[in-house]
């Protein structure tokens, strides 16, 4: 089939969002243009969000456009794949880990505010010090490591890894943020939740994300709550 698929992003170190289809993408091998709408704020005026607001309802990142047809919204991308491409089988093959898979990737999709509010993405960062403050004052940010280590854990000791499901799946591509975000921040996990961890550093897909990410060099101000100040500064005893 020919191929007219274009994917839309954001900047590769801070776009979660966008980061999830990419690497599904390159690591099954299905071919993408790929079109990064850069970060330079999200009001009505900036130019993503001009740009965005033409193609879709949402006016975010990521979008996939396959020869007119606009879907948005990561998971809708994700189920859009797994249609269009069968063969390359993105979901498990066995309804049971399929349906598993499934729950993984809802509960990803509408939960661990806290832990993505208060650790955003920032790939070429290193700000274990947040990542200990964030740990020690808010309950809400341990409460959603602890899921998610038990969560890995269960599905790789069930499936025997070194991926979720065994082999690589939507799950994966869904958790790679999540994955960056631990690296990020220094979060401690169990010894078979690191062990993902580093199967997750390994793929393709992320060491091709990861490169591009760090040659961006583009410090978004706005998307940087701890960067442009001491982490003495910094104040997580609030909850968000
Ligand atoms: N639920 C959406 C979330 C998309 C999203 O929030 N993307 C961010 C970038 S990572 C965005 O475009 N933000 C712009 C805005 O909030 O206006 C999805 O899964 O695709």
């Amino acid at each position: 089939m020919e191929n007219h698929l274009k994917l839309y992003i954001g900047n590769k170190n801070y776009s979660s969002w966008s980061m999830r289809p990419w690497v599904l993408m390159k690591q099954m091998d299905i071919s993408f243009d790929e079109h990064l709408v850069r970060f330079d704020g999200f009001t009505p005026e900036s130019c993503f969000k001009k740009t965005m607001a033409e193609l879709c309802p949402t006016g975010r990142v990521p979008v996939l456009v396959d020869s007119g047809l606009v879907i948005w919204d990561s998971l809708a991308i994700v189920e859009y794949l797994a249609e269009r491409f069968p063969d390359r089988h993105l979901w498990p093959q066995q309804p049971d880990a399929r349906a598993l898979a499934r729950s993984l990737c809802a509960e990803m999709h509408s939960g661990f505010t806290a832990l993505r509010a208060a650790c955003p993405m920032n790939i070429e960062a290193s700000l274990p010090d947040i990542g200990a403050l964030m740990l020690r004052d808010r309950p809400s940010v341990r409460d959603d490591l602890a899921r998610i280590d038990h969560m890995w854990s269960s599905s790789l000791a069930r499936f025997g890894g070194p991926m979720l499901f065994g082999r690589y799946t939507i799950a994966d591509a869904f958790f790679a943020p999540v994955v960056m975000r631990i690296k990020t921040y220094h979060l401690p996990l169990s010894e078979l939740a690191r062990g993902y961890v580093q199967a997750c550093l390994s793929t393709s897909g992320v060491e091709a994300w990861v490169d591009e990410a760090i040659a961006e060099n583009d410090f978004r101000d706005f998307e940087e709550p701890y960067r442009l100040k001491p982490s003495s500064e910094i104040k997580p005893s609030s909850e968000n």
